[in-house]
């Protein structure tokens, strides 16, 4: 660790956001190896809860992470954001909307948003999400919302690291379980239907429970499903009181803290880094001799 990074460490936990935003860049530089730099990163003070909020393109995560922003900030809670989307990442012109309403909380120490557009070439999610959402806990969030798309196994890996995971439809899902990308059913720890002012809404969401209680893939009956407008604010301030009770509650820490939650996490750091040397050995064939050497 140099003197800077601990610097950057110190002002972080200060609640400087600043320093956050550099401390973050230094891990990104570092990679996977500034775990063992930092031993706070393993056994963090304190904890910021992890909620995942994942599901189709366009069910609404980032207009539903606007609107909860201001909520939980009025509840005084410090508010951190991740977005892990590789395909559409915040700052691409059809996340506009999302820019206005962030730039709302601009200058509030309680709000830190940081997006993650990058992959690698091979289509792994950067190490990078993995060592900043533990960072987070350091800065001193009470909260730290996580957005992937729900699309594909490796959007959908990072949610691993979530203390809870709600997965967002719409009602024009229409046969949605059924349809369902694999993996987004078994992660769910909550459904969240939003766009409920759209028609259809409580249809869909009868369609959903019957669905969910004879799906065998479903882990556990009575997954929660709450229904939620972005655009007029319906149904939030049940969410918010769900979240204000969950950091308070605090049960999810001590399963951070499992064997199979921290195997997940080497796992995912492991693959991308295998990944990253695989790039590295096939840039290097040149030739039908270089590719036969490879092995
Ligand atoms: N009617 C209605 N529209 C909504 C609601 N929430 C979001 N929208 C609209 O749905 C569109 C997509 O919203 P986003 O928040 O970008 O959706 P997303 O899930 O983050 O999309 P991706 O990040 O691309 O996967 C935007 O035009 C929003 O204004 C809602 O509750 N009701
Ligand atoms: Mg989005």
């Amino acid at each position: 660790m140099s003197d800077q990074t601990g610097e950057l460490l110190k002002s972080t936990k200060a609640g400087d956001l600043r320093a956050f935003a550099k401390f973050l860049s230094a891990l990104e530089r570092q990679g996977p190896a500034c775990l063992k730099h930092h031993p706070e990163l393993l056994r963090p003070p304190q904890m910021a809860f992890r909620f995942g909020i994942t599901g189709p393109p366009g069910a609404g995560k980032s207009t539903l992470i606007g609107r909860l922003i201001g909520l939980l900030r009025a509840e005084g809670l410090r508010v951190g954001v991740m977005a892990v989307d590789p395909s559409s990442p915040f700052t691409k012109g059809a996340i506009l909307g999302d820019r206005i309403r962030y730039t709302e909380h601009f200058g509030d120490q309680g709000v830190f948003i940081r997006s993650l557009g990058s992959r690698g070439s091979l289509g792994g999610l950067s190490s990078s999400a993995y060592l900043m959402v533990r960072a987070f806990d350091l800065a001193k969030f009470d909260i730290v919302l996580l957005e992937t798309v729900g699309v594909g196994q490796t959007e959908l890996e990072i949610m691993n690291v979530a203390d809870e995971v709600a997965v967002t439809l719409v009602p024009e899902s229409g046969d949605s379980i059924q349809g369902m990308k694999a993996g987004l059913l078994e992660i769910a720890n909550l459904f969240i239907v939003n766009k409920g002012d759209r028609p259809g809404a409580d249809i869909f969401i009868r369609e959903l429970e019957a669905a969910l209680h004879l799906d065998p893939r479903a882990p556990a009956k009575g997954i929660p499903i709450l229904k939620t407008s972005a655009l007029t604010g319906d149904g939030l301030s049940t969410l918010v009181d769900h979240l204000k009770s969950k950091i308070a509650d605090g049960s999810w820490k001590s399963r951070r803290l499992e064997l199979d939650r921290i195997r997940a996490e080497a796992k995912s750091l492991l693959r991308n880094q295998a990944e990253r040397a695989i790039e590295q050995q096939t840039a290097a064939v040149d030739s039908l001799e270089a590719f036969a050497h490879l092995f």
